[in-house]
């Protein structure tokens, strides 16, 4: 049994951690809920017992086995090291570590061994990236891949509790012939959709975007693969949901890839388009697993395969891959007690 923290647990992702690991019964012996001093005092509810989130502070990690961080960068930056120092291993949700050449980046179905270099961080990736690396990867192993195009339609839920309001307010606003303008969305949301997820790099791509290229080489440990993301928001509360183009090396029929897909850890196939049968974000909110659907013949390539992949950002996208992380630390006998 394992003491576990949680900073950011009033937020979208923490709430969203505190149902899984409830859910899948990780082993605890104490919990604590942490955030900023505006929630100290707030109750949270585990297991039916009522709990006061903590404000985050150096001994609040004290006795602490797993830490799980999702309060953004500025505050995985500040309280990461203190919590390991406190001899946490922390999992964190943030960019803040990602690409850091001694931080594991995980996704349990892809690369779960690379938790066993771990120096107390362990970097959880961003949403989108997640959910196309569990479909794609098993496509990868059987037909190298070279390429990557992929446009995003992300819900709202992955800029935070903050823009999960902007989307009702907003929307309300409308209806009832008011304006609204989004807190946390640098445009107008309702009856939207916005070509920008975080913020401009130099070169024209979002952070985002540079995200899923550089994640995606790192996690599926291919250095050399292409990706051309363009990542948009759109009005939907839980759910991402990708076009994704590939170019293999070799040729590969789309009865492979079903062939493939449906025997892949983590996927669910959802694809009978003249049955109707495609997942939607509304769907597959509330579902751990990522699903695909819509896989056919891409048109402007030789060796190339078109398809849908939708997820839950809040779980699978966050949450539940972090849960998993701190599974594999258990199976791996990697805390020491
Ligand atoms: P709080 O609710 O006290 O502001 P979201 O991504 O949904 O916006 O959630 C962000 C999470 O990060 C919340 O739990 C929030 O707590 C927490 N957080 C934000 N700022 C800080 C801070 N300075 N110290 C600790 N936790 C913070
Ligand atoms: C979004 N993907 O949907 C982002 C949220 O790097 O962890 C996650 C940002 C990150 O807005």
């Amino acid at each position: 049994m394992f003491n576990v923290a949680i900073l950011g647990a009033t937020g979208a992702v923490g709430q969203t951690m505190i149902k899984v690991l409830e859910e899948r019964n990780f082993p605890i012996d104490n919990i604590k809920f942490l955030a900023s001093e505006r929630s100290a005092g707030k109750e949270i509810e585990y297991y039916g017992m009522k709990y006061k989130v903590e404000p985050v502070s150096e001994e609040a990690f004290e006795g602490i086995d797993i830490a799980l961080f999702s309060a953004g960068g500025e505050r995985s930056k500040k309280w990461a090291p203190v919590a390991v120092s406190k001899g946490a291993i922390v999992i964190d949700n943030s960019s803040a570590f990602r690409m850091e050449n001694d931080v594991p980046l995980v996704v349990p179905e892809v690369n779960p061994e690379d938790v066993k270099w771990h120096k107390g961080i362990i970097a959880n990736p961003n949403c989108s990236t997640i959910q196309m690396v569990v479909a794609l990867y098993p496509i990868h192993q059987r037909k190298k891949i070279k390429r990557i195009f992929v446009s995003t339609y992300q819900a709202v839920s992955g800029a935070g509790a903050t823009a999960i309001e902007d989307l009702e307010m907003e929307t309300k606003a409308r209806f009832e012939g008011k304006y609204y303008y989004p807190k946390a969305l640098p445009t107008h949301i309702a009856f939207n959709v916005i070509p920008r997820i975080d913020n401009f790099e130099p070169n024209g791509y979002t952070k985002e975007e540079m995200k899923m290229i550089n994640e995606t080489r790192k996690i599926m440990h291919a250095p050399d693969i292409k990706v051309s993301p363009t990542c948009v928001r759109v009005p939907v509360y839980i759910g991402h949901s990708e076009t994704v183009v590939i170019e293999t090396e070799e040729p590969i029929t789309v009865e492979e890839a079903r062939e493939i897909l449906s025997k892949a850890p983590g996927v669910i196939l959802e694809d009978d388009p003249f049955n109707n049968v495609y997942p939607t974000p509304i769907e597959v909110a509330g579902k751990d697993d990522v699903f695909v659907g819509r896989i056919r013949k891409d048109t402007a390539f030789d060796n190339g395969l078109s398809m849908w992949i939708v997820a839950d950002n809040l779980r699978k996208g966050a949450a539940t891959n972090a849960v998993q992380i701190a599974e594999l630390l258990i199976k791996y006998q990697l805390i020491k007690k």
